[in-house]
């Protein structure tokens, strides 16, 4: 016989069989006769075993003569009957006692744990006389307490099917109880009780007992199998707070917390006959028609409707549902009152008069504004359109929200409330629920709280469960949330009801994500053209069997006398009759508009607009002179802000190239960010480490060096009046965040959202959102969104995996027809290109161009997606600046640039004309100076790939007649942009008549991967490139650049000699000044002998010195500033790794009245050193 190790009992002849006891949780009483002897009573009663026997024997002789001489309890064990007055009550030992006091002594007083009567006496371990049965019997009854709210979901009785058992065995309906409860119980299953009517203490972590304090442990028992293993399963024990265990407990424990009035129930019964009404009606009518219904979960209408009802009453006045096809049409009609009439129009199969491809009728998005009979307030409810992939739709819905809550200014999302459905298959299955609800508590993230409803009808399609997750239920991937979960039989209408309100006051109250998992059936296959015998036959066989819940809940009312039958029946005949007046009217519809199911309106954005109107997108030197101020200086003294030193000298040049006139990217960047703010146009950036920019560029969020989480961000200090700006590092999430912030953007045409990969490539995570929502969105749903996407994108021999940003899948996706010359006579042609377009593919070359492209996005009367390029190395090129001029009032979006150096200058007498497009510019110009071919080949820049700039590059054509047509880009080319351009230029080329001219191709060859990981590898294929465009070097162009170089090694070798004796004749100085000073000890002028010897020695090696300081110099011009940020290499490219490196350029301080593109072929000068 085991030995029980925490209670001391040998537990295997303790137990009696559950079932024939009828007790609960395995609780075990053996009524004792008073005549039995100890000795026969020990035969089965373990409470007496070796090392209690003799104590036991003695009690016992004492109870024998007189009974009231005992403790009540032994009184009980031995034969005498238990009553809550000579109980001894808990209150006697010292009840406010923590475990802290326990444990420590509790200051001397009260603190025995094992004393049945402490009294407030120093704490001491009671030996024989303590009264240990009682105390293991309060703590065993405390302990299957918190078992039950722990573990009684796991005992709750949650199919309707009767299939899964509570522990999930395929035992008889009896045994599977029984394993149920010891699941829950576990170890206390097997303790002995010696009777069920025995009183106890309700411990103050429970509220089964209401006003109670005193419960007979049978009546604990049978209240917390009634509240934990009914038809909830309440999932919350997981909850750090105990105030909010506290607040599930006041829900579901309170005796009557479940209780419903008959008018409460009346109006469930009216929204279940809805529900099953809808899909009974479009079965009878549209029998082959897929509509997926909810049949079987048709409680989730009604428990809908309840959010709605208790959110609104609590004060929401918008609602956004994210959901997938179970049961969508019968939301829409039911919760969100879309008028039948127009929902079956999509039945009809008739055209649409706006144009757009449309989509199928249950992935369509809604949008109602509406007087809520319930709380008597209005309601929006959105329903925001999706796609076919699961769950994808769901950090959509979260931005969305998130975005309406800015726009409404309600900053604890007290009146906003995303409201997500998930099937259970697709919950669990999908990594994209985890990447969303782990946002949930992120600061610019969070939605403060979503409810989330998950419609498990137990199948996926037509795989089990079993087959479909690892996990118990499929709402464990939630547990993150730190957030209550809900199982509830959906054949239980009162339950699921209250977990949906219980869920609205939850969210309302804690501002915190909650899951109800309604736990029902399919009555149907996958959609209703579908056999589901074929997969799943017993589980249909029942399904066959089972009545519909409204038919039961209907009967279950009768039964209670709530309504009549015939209350019933004319509920259902009205509600038919409603479908049918519905059916009729829609028949009269002959066409219907895709824009009636927009799901984001934009009140007033799209009317009196006129549509092809190019706003200017320049602004005055003086705005960009205030906005820089600001943004290149350290945070305002009285700040007392401690600034690392790098940035110190990163702001002071930007401050120098301000003073110049000139913008490299981040500046480029910051400007367009605070005209736009300037504009009230509210700005977001997220991504991953945006606030200081991957390649440590942008540095928009200053951190105190001394002080933890003290920040500052200049661009939300510029005018007293702007917009909010937000730049916030997200979490290590692509497709969540980037469908976070598309959702973001939907909600207002007036916001900038921009969301930054860390690398282009990593967008592949990402590309549901792209190829679902954000290329097709507009065409399937006529939804607009301004969203940009910022892809570092080029090839700077770092790896395949952070090279490429995938251009070519973005053209791909793009729909411009290849072979249509557009009407480019038109006056409208851009806007009419840009708004025919789905979306923007860009890779640009200037911060004034990124300038003009970011203000463009929210400047006119429509909306687009931008794909942009990002640049990495280009982010540092001393030739990647503009002047200021190109963001001024006469400057513009360029969609190309024209070559303007010498080439350009006499047209007539090039030979090639380059086409390219981003990085691969910088390294073309340099090439073409070194071979010496300025005035033989025009390198024009290709910045809007999409739509393609058919007008300027015919213009292009006919400047250069006579030129031989090439396209180069560093991407293989089966990658790039070549596929997306060749058929465009052919198509130009085409229409450009008498020319018989062709593209050429320059890149690399085809590959798998997008780029070698091999650095020689890399310099080798640019090499191969640029040979193939300007030929090899020439014996003279060699000896020049050799030239060029020692001249420049020269000239750094004489400034760093001269910078070091400049600084040892200051240091000097400063010694002699301190000589002066009245020498004050004797040994002093020996040292300072040795000293200016050892300065000597040093003078002497400083030309050496310097030579290594000017290598130095000029390697790091040449090599990454630091891993994540590669600095330009344009200059190295042709002598691999091992060979000398060149220096690169740097811009000439900008004139005002010189010419962009005048910087690109100007020859190195006196000021041009290698860019720090
Ligand atoms: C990402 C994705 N994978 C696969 C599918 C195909 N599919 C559509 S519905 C479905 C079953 C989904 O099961 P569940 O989530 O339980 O929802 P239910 O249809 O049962 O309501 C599947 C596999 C899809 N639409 N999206």
């Amino acid at each position: 016989m085991k030995i029980n190790p925490i209670y001391g009992f040998r537990n295997n002849c303790m137990f009696i069989n559950r079932s024939r006891q009828k007790l609960h949780g395995g609780a075990v009483l053996a009524a004792k006769s008073s005549n039995q002897s100890l000795f026969e009573k020990n035969k089965r009663d373990s409470v007496v075993n070796g090392s209690n026997a003799v104590y036991v024997e003695k009690l016992f002789s004492k109870w024998s003569r007189d009974p009231g001489s005992v403790n009540a309890s032994w009184n009980a064990y031995f034969g005498g009957k238990a009553s809550t007055h000579n109980l001894p009550q808990p209150k006697s030992r010292k009840s406010s006692q923590s475990l802290e006091e326990s444990l420590s002594g509790g200051g001397g007083k009260g603190g025995s744990l094992g004393g049945g009567s402490g009294g407030g006496k120093a704490p001491t371990i009671q030996g024989p006389n303590a009264d240990w049965k009682y105390i293991d019997d309060h703590l065993v009854v405390q302990a299957i307490i918190r078992a039950y709210q722990t573990r009684g979901h796991l005992a709750a009785d949650l199919d309707p099917l009767g299939i899964v058992g509570p522990t999930g065995s395929s035992l008889s309906p009896e045994n599977k109880k029984v394993q149920a409860t010891k699941a829950v119980l576990r170890q206390h299953y097997y303790y002995t009780f010696n009777d069920l009517n025995a009183v106890f203490k309700l411990p103050y972590t429970t509220l089964i007992g209401g006003d109670e304090q005193f419960l007979p442990l049978q009546e604990i028992l049978d209240r917390l199998e009634r509240v934990y293993c009914g038809h909830i399963g309440v999932e919350y024990m997981m909850i750090t707070s105990l105030y909010k265990c506290h607040w599930i407990r006041q829900h579901f424990e309170k005796p009557g917390a479940i209780d419903f009035k008959p008018e409460d129930k009346k109006l469930i019964l009216e929204r279940l006959t809805r529900s099953t009404g809808f899909e009974n009606f479009l079965a009878k009518k549209f029998i082959s028609e897929k509509r997926f219904g909810i049949e079987g979960c048709d409680i989730l209408i009604p428990a809908m409707k309840e959010i709605v009802d208790e959110s609104s009453r609590l004060g929401v006045e918008s609602i956004f549902i994210g959901m997938a096809h179970r049961g969508r049409l019968n939301v829409l009609s039911n919760v969100c009152r879309k008028p039948i009439a127009d929902i079956l129009t999509q039945f009809h199969g008739i055209k649409a008069m706006d144009p757009g491809s449309g989509d199928v009728k249950y992935h369509l998005g809604v949008f109602t504004d509406r007087q809520n009979r319930q709380s008597n307030k209005r309601i929006r409810i959105t329903v925001v359109a999706n796609p076919s992939h699961l769950e994808f739709v769901n950090p959509v819905v979260l931005g969305k929200a998130r975005a309406e809550m800015f726009q409404r200014g309600d900053i604890n999302g007290d009146k906003v409330l995303p409201i997500i459905l998930h099937g259970d298959a697709s919950f669990c299955g999908q990594g994209i629920v985890f990447e969303s609800i782990h946002m949930s508590e992120l600061p610019a993230y969070t939605t403060y709280g979503t409810i989330h409803i998950v419609v498990n009808n137990q199948v996926g399609f037509t795989t089990d469960p079993r087959f479909s997750r690892s996990s118990r239920y499929c709402t464990d991937v939630a547990r993150v949330l730190n957030a209550p979960i809900f199982h509830v039989n959906a054949d239980d209408p009162e339950a699921c009801i209250h977990c949906a309100r219980v869920a609205a006051k939850w969210r309302a109250k804690f501002h915190k994500d909650v899951v109800i998992d309604l736990v029902g059936y399919r009555r149907n296959g996958h959609n209703e053209a579908d056999e589901p015998m074929f997969t799943q036959p017993l589980m249909y066989q029942r399904i066959r069997k089972l009545k519909p819940v409204t038919v039961t809940y209907a009967e279950k009312l009768v039964r209670e006398g709530v309504i009549k039958m015939d209350d019933y029946t004319a509920m259902v005949s009205g509600y038919e009759k409603i479908c049918n007046e519905a059916f009729e009217e829609s028949k009269k519809n002959e066409s219907f508009k895709y824009s009636d199911w927009l799901d984001s309106p934009w009140p007033g954005f799209f009317q009196g607009r006129d549509r092809l109107k190019m706003c200017p997108t320049g602004v005055s030197v003086k705005v960009l002179e205030h906005i820089g101020n600001i943004y290149c200086a350290p945070p305002p003294e009285e700040r007392n802000f401690a600034v690392h030193k790098g940035i110190l000298r990163i702001l002071g040049q930007r401050r120098k190239m301000l003073k110049d006139r000139i913008a490299d990217w981040s500046l480029g960047e910051a400007f367009a960010f605070g005209t736009l703010l300037k504009d009230g146009i509210h700005v977001r950036v997220s991504g991953q480490d945006v606030e200081r920019g991957t390649f440590s560029h942008r540095h928009h969020v200053l951190h105190h060096q001394k002080e933890d989480k003290v920040k500052y961000n200049p661009l939300q200090y510029l005018y007293p009046d702007q917009a909010k700006y937000d730049i916030c590092n997200s979490s290590l999430s692509e497709c969540g965040v980037l469908g976070f912030d598309l959702g973001y953007s939907m909600a207002s045409p007036h916001t900038l959202v921009i969301w930054e990969a860390q690398f282009g490539d990593f967008a592949n995570t990402a590309q549901p959102i792209f190829d679902t929502f954000l290329c097709s969105g507009e065409t399937k749903w006529v939804r607009q969104t301004g969203l940009v996407v910022l892809l570092p994108h080029s090839m700077e021999g770092m790896g395949p995996e952070h090279s490429s940003g995938r251009i070519e899948r973005f053209l791909q996706l793009s729909d411009d027809d290849p072979d249509v010359y557009p009407d480019t006579s038109d006056c409208d042609f851009v806007a009419r290109q840009l708004i025919a377009t789905n979306w923007i593919v860009t890779n640009l070359t200037t911060p004034a161009n990124l300038f003009h492209a970011l203000r463009r996005q929210v400047s006119g009367g429509f909306r687009k997606p931008l794909i942009n390029f990002a640049p990495k190395s280009v982010l540092r090129h001393p030739m990647a600046r503009s002047p200021f001029r190109d963001f001024n009032e006469c400057s513009a979006f360029q969609r190309i640039i024209p070559e303007t150096g010498e080439a350009g200058l006499k047209p007539e007498c090039v030979k090639k004309l380059v086409f390219c497009s981003g990085k691969v510019y910088y390294d073309l110009i340099k090439e073409r100076d070194d071979h010496e071919q300025n005035d033989t080949v025009a390198i024009v820049r290709i910045e809007q790939i999409c739509p393609f700039p058919y007008d300027l590059i015919t213009k292009q054509l006919e400047l250069y007649k006579d030129a031989e047509l090439i396209w180069a880009q560093e991407e293989h080319k089966n990658q790039g942009a070549w596929s997306y351009v060749q058929a465009r230029f052919d198509t130009t080329i085409l229409n450009f008549q008498k020319d018989t001219r062709c593209v050429t191709y320059h890149g690399r060859p085809p590959n798998s991967a997008s780029s070698t990981g091999n650095k020689v590898q890399h310099y080798n294929e640019y090499n191969d490139i640029m040979n193939g465009i300007f030929g090899k070097l020439t014996e003279a162009n060699k000896q020049r650049l050799a030239d060029q170089i020692k001249a420049q090694q020269d000239r750094a070798l004489k400034e760093s000699a001269a910078s070091y004796s400049k600084s040892k004749k200051e240091k000097v100085k400063k010694a002699e000044k301190k000589d002066d000073k009245p020498k004050q000890a004797s040994g002093a002028d020996d040292k300072k002998n040795s000293k200016s010897k050892k300065d000597e020695k040093s003078m002497k090696a400083a030309s050496g010195k310097s030579a290594k300081d000017a290598k130095k110099k000029m390697k790091k011009a040449a090599s990454p500033a630091d891993e994540a940020a590669p600095a330009p290499k344009s200059a190295g490219m042709r002598s691999a790794p091992a060979a000398k490196p060149k220096p690169s350029r740097k811009a000439e301080p900008a004139k005002d009245d010189q010419p962009q593109s005048s910087q690109k072929s100007k020859k190195p000068g006196k000021d041009d050193k290698p860019d720090k």
